[in-house]
């Protein structure tokens, strides 16, 4: 296993010089948000990366993302324009070197909160889930929450995304996504690449929005798509955390076996009993939420996972300001808790 930490470049005010000084981290996992999307990423700017990553010495381990266009996602005709150029972006990485592709099929939101602030019982402050207060802030209060990794829509956009889909049904999503991965991956596994979806988070349906990786009976009809070690899976705990019925460490084990799980997002969440899908997220230790974290590491460690793992997002302490849930401070000690949960395992 390599542990490794999301950086999100240059304009990031966690820097490489603070990462390189948590000592169990090794790997970065960066993207290139800067570029529209859609557009191609091109190879210098891949390899440009990736220099300044090694200089420091660290690796570039995963590009986590290439977002999906929305043309793809809803299926409109100009879609193959779009996958075209994916293709491209797949075949730069690969020559670059960049083995692991960490992405989504949630149609407009990436990962939504309807709180980014919420105190925590010690004074800290977490992002968190409540159905009933994202029901309650309107189009224009959710474009100005831009959390990282969103496509940086304008107001009109996101009110004309939310219409389109309105008549876009899971199932048209489940083949509009099957017909993305029958053209990406002959591409990927020829540019020596692996793709791993990320699950919806939170897994359940946001502003009526058809969403549908948010289970392990759809991370299963996902890897069945496409029958290839390419078509994978980044298990992420703190997504399908909230969702009670999964069984991570069940799932760990399911999709290790086949040789699925390409990449590890290993994080804490507080189920709250407001809702079903409602949380808070919580420091990394299994203390402070509801998954039992021994039991997470334990199973990625009974399939001698090689991947590399990112602690997730870490609550604002001591001060600190930054990207919603991308601080230095709390994931650092959540990566520290997890190399020290995985030292423990594996010398047993
Ligand atoms: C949030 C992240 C997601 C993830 C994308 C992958 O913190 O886990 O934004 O990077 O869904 O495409």
């Amino acid at each position: 296993m390599e542990i490794t930490f999301r950086w999100y470049g240059e304009n990031d005010p966690v820097t490489l010089e603070n990462i390189k000084q948590v000592p169990v981290l090794k790997g970065i996992v960066t993207s290139f948000f800067d570029i529209p999307i859609g557009d191609v990423i091109p190879y210098e700017t891949i390899i440009d990366r990736k220099r300044k990553i090694e200089e420091h010495g660290l690796r570039f381990s995963v590009l986590e993302s290439i977002n999906v266009h929305e043309d793809i996602k809803s299926g409109k005709p100009t879609r193959d324009k779009w996958i075209a150029n994916y293709c491209e972006s797949i075949r730069n990485m690969g020559k670059a070197g960049i083995k692991i592709l960490c992405y989504n099929f949630m149609p407009v939101f990436d990962w939504t909160r309807s709180d980014l602030n919420r105190e925590l019982s010690d004074g800290s402050h977490a992002l968190s889930y409540q159905a009933k207060e994202l029901q309650s802030l309107n189009i224009e209060k959710l474009s100005k929450m831009d959390l990282p990794a969103w496509v940086p829509y304008s107001f009109d956009e996101l009110k004309q995304w939310l219409a389109l889909y309105q008549n876009i049904s899971e199932e048209t999503i489940w083949s509009n996504l099957a017909y993305f991965l029958k053209k990406v991956i002959p591409v990927a596994e020829e540019a020596g690449v692996v793709m791993a979806i990320h699950p919806d988070d939170p897994p359940v349906s946001v502003f009526g929005l058809p969403r549908i990786i948010r289970s392990f009976e759809a991370l299963k009809r996902l890897t069945e798509l496409v029958d290839s070690k390419a078509n994978g899976i980044t298990l992420c705990s703190g997504s399908l955390g909230p969702n009670k019925n999964v069984d991570l460490p069940k799932a760990i084990r399911y999709f290790g076996e086949k040789g699925r799980i390409h990449f590890g997002h290993v994080r804490n969440v507080n189920r709250l009993p407001s809702g079903e899908f409602d949380f808070h997220e919580a420091a990394h230790v299994s203390s402070s939420g509801s998954l039992d974290m021994y039991e997470i590491m334990k199973a990625y460690a009974d399939i001698n996972f090689q991947g590399p793992i990112r602690p997730d997002h870490g609550r604002k302490i001591w001060g600190e300001t930054g990207l919603p849930g991308y601080g230095l401070f709390d994931r650092s000690l959540g990566a520290m808790y997890l190399a020290g949960l995985w030292e423990a395992i594996i010398k047993k």
